[in-house]
């Protein structure tokens, strides 16, 4: 019978094994973070206040467990689920109260009707099942002098739960007190109240995972005693919760992005361990990779669907989804718009002033020339011929070209719009920019006063342009958006 059941056990294992892989890192069991402890002293005082211990995030379980030289309640814990209460006598309460943390405050305080001895202790714990913290727990009490202080047992303490024990004791004031802890247990913390002319109330407590049976301690003088025992239930393993954001959201084409997933979260004892992106756009995967966050540039107008897998050291993973939107760059209604093949749908306006090709160019190998072949300063005008937007459209449109000098110079040029309606001009728009032998880029805006029943004319030029002198001219677009 025993030899069958061994077997049974070992399948079960490699079952587990090969359907969950990491299953012993899956296995979580609450964990101590750390504890605060306060009590009245020497003195009989009515409230003790006690600081929430700073290791506390939001989900943490955290336990309050006191003892009070009378059997009273204090106020001030609203906020807390009552576990057990146990008297000895009139003369000793022993408590024990959880809370799931949300926000904590910086303290608690402890109040109570009359002035009396009291020690507390708040521990900190991750890990647990916040649904159903306490698997188990119970209380057993004495209010005879005694130096063995027993514990209640626990039935339902899972093998990750975390069992704690609270030996809460009133002793008779004849020298030092201390508790000798039960071996195997971990003691996190002993203490009593500093009174060597009164009864002093004190308390051990002790942690041990998996179901401990009841355990007694020892103490160096008689005390009675109340000891409550709990078992903290250990998180299932659950997945992360997978968050994510991309910037932008959308613009135009070519468009990098950066993809956020820090904002994604797993409280449990398996926490995030690798994030990977898919950009959905038939790139590669990034990742998996411990950074939260990704990088990436659409070469391409779309939608996208951007998704992140965010898995945890158990394995256990969530994804979630984003899309960005990548537009396509506005059409350019410029037709010519490099000079790289000739200079047609452009005409030079000016006495003497010829337009043709140049090589170099801001992009490609050509641009346009404009040239006063004569002797004295004209004002040379390079024009749309015909105009490239033949019938306007409602939305704006926003001109820009690239231009430079032949050498460096002080001359200004101007880029005009003017909207006709027939031969009659309604609307103008103009920019300036000191030319220089480096290209510098001029752009304007414009919004047609009467869309779909006029004309744009376009022109770049120069006054008074010296005899010999010249400036080019590339890259003219004019888009609307
Ligand atoms: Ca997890
Ligand atoms: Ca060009
Ligand atoms: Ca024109």
């Amino acid at each position: 019978m025993r030899a069958l059941r061994i077997i049974v056990i070992v399948l079960v294992t490699a079952t587990a094994s090969a359907v969950h892989l990491a299953a012993a890192e899956a296995t979580a069991t609450p964990t101590f973070r750390s504890l605060t402890s306060a009590n009245t002293g020497l003195d009989h005082i009515a409230s003790l206040t006690i600081t929430v211990p700073s290791t506390v995030v939001d989900g943490d379980v955290l336990l309050l467990l006191f003892e009070s030289s009378n059997a009273a309640d204090p106020t001030g814990l609203g906020a807390w689920t009552k576990i057990d209460s146990g008297d000895a006598g009139s003369s000793l309460r022993g408590q024990s109260f959880y809370r799931i943390a949300n926000h904590e405050p910086a303290s608690y305080t402890l109040t109570y009707s009359t002035a009396i001895h009291i020690n507390a202790v708040m521990m900190d714990y991750s890990g647990v099942d916040t649904t159903s913290p306490i698997s188990a727990h119970g209380v057993v009490s004495l209010d005879s002098y005694v130096q063995t202080i027993a514990s209640p047992s626990m039935t339902g303490v899972g093998p990750n739960d975390l069992s704690i024990i609270a030996y809460h004791a009133r002793g008779v004031p004849v020298g030092v007190w201390t508790f000798t802890p039960p071996s195997g247990w971990i003691e996190r913390i002993q203490g009593t109240t500093n009174s060597p002319n009164n009864p002093d109330v004190g308390s051990s407590i002790v942690e041990k995972v998996g179901a401990g049976g009841s355990p007694s301690e020892t103490t160096s003088i008689q005390v009675t005693y109340v000891t409550t025992a709990l078992a903290l239930r250990a998180s299932a393993d659950s997945a992360p919760v997978a968050r994510l954001a991309v910037s932008p959201t959308s613009g135009q084409a070519p468009l990098p992005v950066t993809a956020d997933a820090s904002t994604s979260t797993d409280t449990d004892a398996t926490p995030i361990a690798t994030y990977t992106f898919d950009f959905g756009d038939g790139s590669a995967v990034v990742g998996p990779q411990a950074s939260s966050s990704a990088q990436h540039t659409y070469s391409s107008a779309g939608t996208y669907t951007v998704k992140v897998t965010v898995a945890d050291t158990g394995g256990l993973a969530s994804n979630t989804t984003t899309q960005v939107q990548a537009n396509p760059a506005p059409t350019n209604l410029v037709g010519n718009p490099g000079f790289e093949t000739n200079t047609s749908g452009w005409s030079p306006l000016g006495q003497g002033v010829t337009l043709t090709r140049s090589t170099g160019g801001h992009s490609g190998s050509w641009c346009g020339q404009l040239l006063n072949t004569g002797s004295s300063s004209v004002t040379a005008e390079l024009n749309d011929n015909s105009n490239w937007v033949t019938t306007t459209a409602p939305g704006t449109y926003t001109v820009s070209a690239w231009v430079r000098s032949a050498s460096s110079s002080n001359s200004q040029l101007t880029l005009k719009l003017q909207e006709f309606s027939g031969t009659k001009r309604i609307g103008i728009a103009q920019s300036k920019v000191t030319l220089s032998s480096s290209w510098k880029q001029i752009s304007l805006t414009y919004v047609a006063s009467t869309p779909s029943k006029s004309t744009l004319d376009l022109d770049l030029f120069v006054q008074r342009l010296a005899g010999g002198s010249s400036f080019f001219v590339d890259d003219v677009s004019i888009t609307l958006g």
